[in-house]
């Protein structure tokens, strides 16, 4: 399905129609303000959204499918290419600037054409936007190694959460290697290329991340979520939900417990990865029995739990997936038996390794820190995450009869839900990436009529999405206003943008704008 990323020539292209009237005043005011800026207008603006995950968690940098929406929150940048170029120069210069500028201070970078540094260890907003120009730069240069990218000026206006799991960091990197694509020449962008120099750039601020962010941020399509897989090739496609009664709605209810998993890393989310990854190597060195190392393949760190799987079947087909999967966790029952973990040197000794060499092999592309890996429970969340997931596009894509022709779908509203209520019971007790005041989310929908309730994204805080019936829109966030926010002490904005009703949107897009630099 992928395709050249869409040009839009107005906004009512680009946004779900409930979305216009407070995307227009947002569009107005951002090439109003690069006008001010730069004294002179934009010539075109690069937009990707942020995504909300429905099922899948935790299991897109283990290589199995999940299935994100995007969102319409987004990150915009509004961009001129200024006609005086200085070619003389080694360097070409990138001034950067944010509507939010008290917040985010605008910077000017000159920047080498032999390489561009991004220094992970400081948290600095320019950093994503110099990622997605590195991937950028990487892919202008495939065909063309001396390739010069020319100085541009940028205003960015992002307007999803920071740290709130819907995936602000690959909607501003994507976002900002199509500006620089576009910038450079390119005016038919490929979606494929965009997504996979976005899924790599982002490894460059420090986390070990999966790909379905970026997936789902480029290659989205309106009114549709989005089932995505990384084997034997990155793909995607859209997929409709049925018509229901009641009518299914997603919430999107914030914690506002922060999250940065740049800050965390070394003891979530990177270390989930490399628990994920020791993991695989374990199983293949007991279960399979083999003496040389697992076969390289393309999860964060050259090898996966998928990669285990097809080694195991000998290869993995679509229509026993289920069924093997159902295998794989009596294996890892049976297997990995120790529930408080396994040190460095007992997973070296399996590996026949040193406790260097795994060290060495495991954990110098990103620190961790953990005296035990809890093997166990990871594996037992990604094979059943995994198994939950085909359930549930199994369930969208071929409804059974029984559900639908009644007039009433409230079993198969129900089905969906109860894999989503078994997802966040997987990712609290098995991958520990909860947190209570997600769990107090979950339960206080749950009660008021939510059909599933889940975190969504990296968890440890962050956002929660929930089913809802049509009709339990109102009681489900009367219900979190009494009983959670009320209870916190929260600005007026962050009361305003605490739940959102979310539509599947439209992924990247680019708008070229008039001369005078109106959208
Ligand atoms: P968040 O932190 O919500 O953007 C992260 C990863 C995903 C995926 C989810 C968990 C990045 C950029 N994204 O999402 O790839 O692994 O956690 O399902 O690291």
């Amino acid at each position: 399905m992928a395709g050249i990323v869409p040009h839009a020539s107005k906004i009512e292209e680009i946004y779900t129609h409930d979305a216009i009237p407070t995307q227009s005043p947002r569009w107005a005011n951002l090439v109003s303000k690069f006008q001010s800026t730069y004294n002179m207008p934009a010539q075109f603006v690069a937009r990707s959204p942020g995504r909300v995950n429905i099922i899948g968690e935790h299991i897109d940098y283990s290589l199995y499918p999940v299935l994100p929406m995007a969102i319409t929150s987004d990150a915009l940048f509004a961009v001129s290419v200024p006609s005086e170029q200085n070619t003389t120069s080694d360097t070409f210069k990138v001034r950067i600037s944010n509507v939010q500028s008290e917040r985010f201070t605008a910077k000017e970078f000159d920047i080498p054409y032999s390489g561009i540094e991004i220094d992970s260890k400081v948290h600095e907003w320019t950093n994503y936007f110099k990622c997605g120009l590195k991937g950028a730069i990487q892919l202008l240069r495939r065909g063309n190694p001396d390739f010069r990218p020319v100085s541009m000026d940028v205003c960015m206006d992002g307007s999803v959460p920071a740290g709130g799991g819907l995936s602000s960091s690959a909607a501003f990197v994507s976002g900002a290697a199509l500006a620089v694509m576009v910038a450079n020449g390119v005016e038919k962008v490929s979606k494929m290329d965009l997504t996979e120099i976005a899924i790599v750039a982002e490894r460059e601020v420090g986390v070990n991340s999966g790909g379905m962010d970026q997936s789902a941020s480029v290659l989205s399509v309106k009114d549709n979520a989005l089932y995505v897989s990384f084997v034997p090739e990155l793909s995607a496609r859209p997929v409709k939900f049925p018509k229901t009664k009641p009518e299914l709605k997603f919430l999107i209810a914030q914690s506002f417990v922060a999250a940065d998993k740049h800050v965390t890393g070394p003891v979530c989310y990177n270390l989930r990865v490399v628990e994920c990854s020791l993991a695989a190597a374990y199983l293949h060195a007991v279960v399979n029995k083999s003496s040389s190392p697992l076969p390289e393949d393309k999860g964060p760190l050259g090898i996966s739990l998928y990669g285990f799987h097809k080694g195991h079947f000998g290869q993995e087909t679509g229509r026993d997936m289920a069924a093997q999967l159902k295998q794989l966790v009596q294996i890892v029952k049976d297997t990995l038996t120790k529930e408080e973990g396994y040190t460095r040197a007992e997973v070296a000794e399996k590996l026949g390794m040193t406790v260097e060499q795994l060290e060495k092999r495991f954990e110098s592309t990103f620190p961790v820190r953990a005296e035990r890996f809890k093997l166990r429970q990871r594996a037992l969340h990604v094979f059943t995450e995994a198994l939950r997931v085909s359930k549930f596009i199994g369930l969208l894509e071929d409804p059974p009869a029984g559900y639908m022709d009644t007039g009433n779908s409230e079993e198969y509203n129900r089905a969906l839900g109860d894999l989503m209520n078994a997802t966040q019971a997987s990712c609290r007790d098995l991958y520990e990436c909860s947190c209570p005041e997600l769990d107090r989310l979950c339960q206080i929908a749950r009660k008021a009529g939510s059909y599933g309730s889940r975190l969504t994204g990296a968890g440890w805080g962050g956002c929660s999405v929930h089913l809802v019936p049509g009709d339990k829109v109102e009681d489900v966030k009367a219900a979190w206003e009494k009983d959670y926010y009320s209870k916190m002490d929260l600005t007026a904005e962050q009361k305003s943008g605490a739940v959102v009703v979310s539509k599947p949107g439209s992924g990247s897009y680019l708008l070229t704008l008039g001369e005078d630099g109106k959208p």
